[in-house]
């Protein structure tokens, strides 16, 4: 009985699967011999650092976001594959000495980070350093056992050494994969574990003490994906459906190589746009018939007042919620005081317990309410679209053709409505498109960071190339990167498994 419970589980119901060796998490030929010789380094680093061997390794993917950009802190669905490149983190609990210490085995540009083994310190956000990742996972896994009453004891020290091959700065997530695995090896030594959805929502809260609102989408991913899927990851509650790709389709990653630190441009970019989804559906939740005060409180996400724009478009004979938007949002941009006497309240009273929006406020010179809501409601739908389309009857042909189209459109709507592109990445989706791509938009935060494409199969090759010739060569003359590094910078991807702990 025991056996069909387990089998009929969803996987994301199970805890993080703790392995033996690394060959189920890396399956065989040139990955694994990789993947083994990181692990190798990673043991002969600690040693070197602590004396001795780690106790576990934690480890968690980077990923690509095929379609859904910027919705899913706004509570809608998103579609995104985990890559190969993951954080490994090798860590071992040390009783009666109180210091968490985090080394890295690239320790020239990693230096070692310590912090007191003190689940309620502050993060020095001013000062950004790459070991604060740690702790977020760190914080977060004290606080969520505090909430639950999880009995962890008192606190220990931690002995860390951390190995990361996701690019920073680059939409892939590398900060998801050191914050995902950090929480897995520091819940794997103190003994506990939970079953991967609440783990997604955990970690997800985890990476917000960097001070980025984020949503839950690189996380989830990270956490719960399955070798061989994509996933369309529903929030609230956080959950993933595997997506098959069709086989004639690559997706493809390259590189602007504007490197795009989410962490330290918050306050004008990606916070910036969580509130201005807020202030734009307080306002929409007003319009549309809710007292100020109820909007206040309710009216968190787009997806909260969707429902009230859906029957507002109804009257029109439509279901779109773009209609209430273009009806009651003007298109020129607000400034705070168009926005506070709509919504009878002070921009700062709104905000006053989120340090990090009063720090959007007093950056920001206005709110584009219109173009961000129509960005977010237009995505939301191109997910289901795509993922319909991935499901449909319709030939190989027409289905690759369907999501490149919606990946395009996806793209113009975050470049001219989000405005999170930059010259480099509009330049490499151009470049993309010239060369074949069915389709090709930035992917992840923006700003910077990695295009996606999708590419018939047997193109891939060629594709590749001319892209190194188009993109990557004057980049490499000009030494901004070196030629044997290419290989880091445009790949191929297939969609790849989820976070494992490895006892070796
Ligand atoms: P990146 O910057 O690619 O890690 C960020 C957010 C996601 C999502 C995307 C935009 C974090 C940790 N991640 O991803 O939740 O909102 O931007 O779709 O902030
Ligand atoms: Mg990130």
């Amino acid at each position: 009985l025991f056996l069909l419970i387990l089998a009929m589980a969803r996987h994301d119901d199970l805890p993080v699967p703790v392995y033996k060796s690394v060959e189920p998490v890396y399956g065989t030929g040139s990955q694994l011999e990789e993947a083994e010789l990181r692990f190798n380094t990673l043991k002969s680093k600690f040693v070197e650092v602590f004396g001795h061997s780690p106790d576990i390794y934690a480890r968690s993917p980077g990923r690509v976001n095929l379609i859904g950009e910027h919705i899913d802190y706004e509570g809608y669905s998103v579609l995104p594959m985990a890559i190969r490149q993951d954080t490994i983190v090798a860590i071992r609990k040390v009783e009666g000495e109180k210091v968490l210490k985090i080394a890295n085995v690239n320790s020239d540009k990693y230096s070692l980070c310590t912090y007191p083994a003190d689940p309620d310190q502050e993060i020095d956000l001013k000062n950004h350093r790459w070991g604060h990742y740690f702790i977020c996972g760190y914080k977060g896994f004290y606080e969520y056992a505090k909430a639950k009453g999880i009995d962890v004891g008192e606190p220990v020290g931690l002995e860390v050494v951390v190995d990361g091959i996701v690019p920073t700065g680059s939409g892939l997530s590398s900060s998801a994969a050191f914050v995902c695995s950090s929480t897995i090896g520091i819940m794997a030594v103190l003994g506990a574990s939970l079953p991967k959805k609440e783990l997604a929502q955990l970690t997800c809260e985890c990476e917000r003490h960097i001070g980025t609102q984020s949503g839950g989408m690189d996380q989830a991913i990270s956490v719960m994906a399955q070798s061989g899927f994509a996933a369309l990851i529903d929030f609230n509650p956080i959950r993933a459906t595997e997506v098959q790709l069709p086989a004639g389709g690559t997706f493809v990653i390259a590189h602007s190589l504007a490197e795009s630190q989410k962490a330290v441009t918050a306050a004008t970019k990606y916070n910036n746009r969580v509130v201005e989804c807020r202030l734009a559906s307080i306002v929409l939740g007003i319009k549309l018939g809710m007292k100020a005060e109820e909007a206040l409180s309710k009216a968190n996400t787009l997806s909260d007042v969707e429902g009230l724009c859906v029957s507002f478009a109804g009257t029109r004979g439509s279901s779109d919620p773009v209609l209430a938007v273009k009806e009651y949002l003007k298109e020129e941009p607000y400034n705070a005081e168009d926005i506070e006497e709509i919504i009878n309240e002070k921009l700062e009273v709104l905000f006053a317990a989120s340090p990090s929006s009063l720090d959007v406020l007093k950056a920001a010179k206005h709110f584009k309410l219109h173009q961000r809501a129509v960005h977010v409601y237009s995505e939301a739908k191109r997910v289901f679209a795509f993922k319909d389309t991935v499901s449909s009857n319709l030939s190989e042909e027409d289905v690759l053709k369907k999501l490149g189209d919606l990946m395009n459109d996806s793209h113009y709507s975050c470049s001219v409505l989000y405005e999170c592109s930059c010259p480099e990445l509009e330049e490499l989706v151009k470049i993309s498109r010239d060369n074949g791509a069915l389709g090709a938009r930035l992917t992840g935060a923006g700003w910077g960071g990695c295009a996606v494409a999708l590419v018939k199969e047997n193109i891939v090759p060629q594709f590749i190339l001319n892209l190194k010739e188009q993109y990557f060569q004057s980049r490499i003359d000009k030494g901004v990167i070196k030629k044997n590094d290419l290989g880091l910078y445009i790949f191929a991807s297939k969609p790849s498994s989820g976070a494992a702990i490895v006892e070796l």
